[in-house]
């Protein structure tokens, strides 16, 4: 893959558009991502092995909020030689011509839909991932998006879920802030491009707490629900039919 350097909002923007999946953003997302979101690389690769323990034989497996397959080639790393399909979903098309092309380039066989993952059928599906997307569904549309996993799953089927988190608390919440930020520094962010990406976000990225996600899913219908990996306001979920 090509990893070039995000500097989207290393100068000052004079007027700050809403961020948006676009062209610009697909050249940098690797890298964007990577330095953004802790743990990311843990979180990708683990939902592969997390995959490679759920998936069915002849089931299809969901990557929703595919971007550029990251999730959808970890989860063909750990499922190679067994009978599955993998269906990549994002309605970005500048992500999924780019993810078309490293999947092409990784000679591996998924499926993409350029299509929201509000409106996407699911159907025999054993595994669902949901990596940092949710968060972008609209409030009111996550309730719905959830049951329609939940009832898609196989019994014994696992929707992998990980997000941006907020804290009730809010000495909590303003620790995880300033050591996301630091996070961000140490990745060699300014000061301003954390500042003018925060700002991007707002009402774009909308994070729930770690209790709300855990009453939806519960309330969907997943038996057991569990936090398998955290940092900071940054955490992946396991959610389980
Ligand atoms: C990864 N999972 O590398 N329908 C389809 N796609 C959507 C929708 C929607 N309604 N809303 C947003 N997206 C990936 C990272 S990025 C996370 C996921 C981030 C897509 C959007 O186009 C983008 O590609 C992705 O969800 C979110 O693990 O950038 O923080």
């Amino acid at each position: 893959m090509d990893h070039k350097r995000d500097t989207y909002y290393a100068d000052k923007h004079e007027r700050l558009d809403r961020f948006a999946f676009n062209e610009q953003v697909v050249d940098v997302f690797p890298d964007m991502i990577q330095r953004s979101v802790p743990g990311y690389a843990t979180i990708i690769a683990m939902t592969g092995v997390i995959a490679g323990r759920y998936a069915q034989a002849g089931s299809h497996c969901y990557d929703l909020g595919c971007s550029l397959g990251a999730s959808s080639l970890a989860m063909d790393r750990e499922l190679a030689s067994r009978e599955f399909q993998i269906i990549g979903v994002d309605n970005s098309p500048a992500m999924i011509e780019r993810c078309r092309s490293h999947i092409g380039k990784a000679q591996c066989d998924i499926a993409l839909r350029c299509e929201s993952i509000e409106d996407t059928d699911i159907r025999n599906a054993s595994v669902v991932v949901l990596n940092f997307t949710l968060q972008f569904v609209p409030a009111p549309a996550r309730d719905a998006l959830i049951r329609k996993i939940a009832d898609a799953l196989l019994p014994g089927g696992v929707l992998v879920l990980s997000e941006k988190i907020q804290f009730d608390d809010p000495h909590l919440q303003q620790l995880n802030t300033d050591l996301h930020h630091a996070f961000k520094r140490a990745n060699g962010y300014s000061e301003m491009e954390v500042a003018q990406k925060r700002s991007a976000l707002e009402n774009v990225l909308v994070p729930e707490t770690l209790a709300k996600h855990k009453q939806r899913l519960h309330g969907a219908g997943f038996s057991s629900v569990d936090v398998w990996f955290q940092c900071f306001n940054f955490a992946s979920m396991v959610a389980i039919k």
